[in-house]
């Protein structure tokens, strides 16, 4: 008897007021990052265009989970969406590595079309692992922060370099140096103890981790543009309504033209911002450009080996 009233109740209670849905989203970077600025628009506009039946909680800065465990919280559904660098999953599948590959796509126009043309086998392989590809917003190109001054390689020699995917750390090797891999939140510390010397990034992620404190030269190489991606677990959204699963298609649409939108300024000010904090930036020596997109080459043909078909693929649709 009691059971069916509880059950009654309960009955109501859902059919006579409208329930809110409380989904997570963890994401790896500081709010003061595009990525996570966007993160945060989506999450609103899903939740004005749901009139707050979809309320998403975006948890930043690797609050909620770990950078490296949201890709399978996700996927086990631990929580319903999340963000995650696609160069960490370089391991995983090779055609990640798209995203890291010096002097593959260095503008934000080829890193759009490396985008476009890596998207089918991204989202393939996202389906197969139970999750859905909502989005993707580039980071400015990535360029070389050092103590003195680096004219060739031969200045890097024997450094210790951050890496922050698989294939950073394979380009610090084949750089010369050492690789480290070493999470946004803990590169001052892995500055000031000497477990870094150089990294190659953003100017964003130059600000954020405030690199002026730690080293003096920004080598403005534009080596690659990589990028975030946004995911949501599969069950959770066939779960939902259609208009509700349309409003998040939606949302997940402006996010990227948002970010595609947004980035290029946001390079600019970033960089300026290095300027303004001291730090001496320069363009790129011959030499030292001859070097790296030397290395960008072998890199290119490395990543074509481990998968010959799935990569041909990715680049010959690049590439026309
Ligand atoms: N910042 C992130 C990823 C790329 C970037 O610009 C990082 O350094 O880890």
């Amino acid at each position: 008897m009691l059971k069916v009233t509880s059950a009654l109740l309960i009955g109501g209670l859902v059919s006579g007021a409208s329930f809110a849905e409380k989904w997570h989203m963890p994401t790896p970077y500081g709010d003061g990052n595009l990525p996570t600025q966007i993160a945060y628009s989506f999450a609103q506009e899903i939740k004005d265009k749901t009139q707050g039946e979809l309320d998403v909680t975006v948890h930043s800065g690797g609050s909620l989970v770990k950078h490296t465990e949201i890709p399978r919280s996700v996927k086990s559904g631990q929580v319903q969406m999340g963000e995650v660098f696609l160069g960490i999953l370089g391991n995983e599948n090779p055609i990640y590595k798209h995203d890291n590959i010096p002097f593959l796509a260095t503008t934000f126009e080829d890193a759009k079309k490396l985008w476009e043309a890596a998207k089918p086998a991204v989202s393939q392989q996202l389906d197969k692992d139970g999750m859905m590809m909502l989005y993707a917003v580039a980071w400015p190109a990535q360029s070389l922060y050092s103590e003195a001054p680096v004219n060739s390689l031969a200045d890097l020699a024997g450094t210790k370099m951050r890496a922050y995917s698989p294939s950073t750390s394979r380009l610090a090797d084949l750089m010369g140096t050492t690789p480290t891999t070493v999470q946004v939140p803990d590169i001052p510390q892995a500055f000031s103890t000497g477990i870094i010397q150089t990294m190659i990034t953003s100017p964003s992620t130059g600000v954020d981790s405030q690199a002026w404190d730690y080293v003096k030269n920004y080598t403005d190489v534009q080596a690659w543009i990589p990028k975030n991606i946004v995911v949501v677990n599969k069950r959770a959204f066939r779960r939902l309504d259609k208009a509700t699963q349309q409003i998040i298609l939606d949302a997940a649409k402006n996010a990227e033209a948002e970010g595609w939108t947004k980035v290029a300024a946001r390079a600019a000010k970033d960089k300026a911002t290095l300027i303004e904090n001291g730090m001496t930036v320069a363009e790129p020596s011959a030499q030292l450009l001859k070097e790296l997109q030397a290395i960008g080459k072998a890199m290119t043909e490395e990543w074509k080996a481990e998968a010959p078909k799935d990569i041909g693929a990715i680049l010959s649709r690049y590439e026309n």
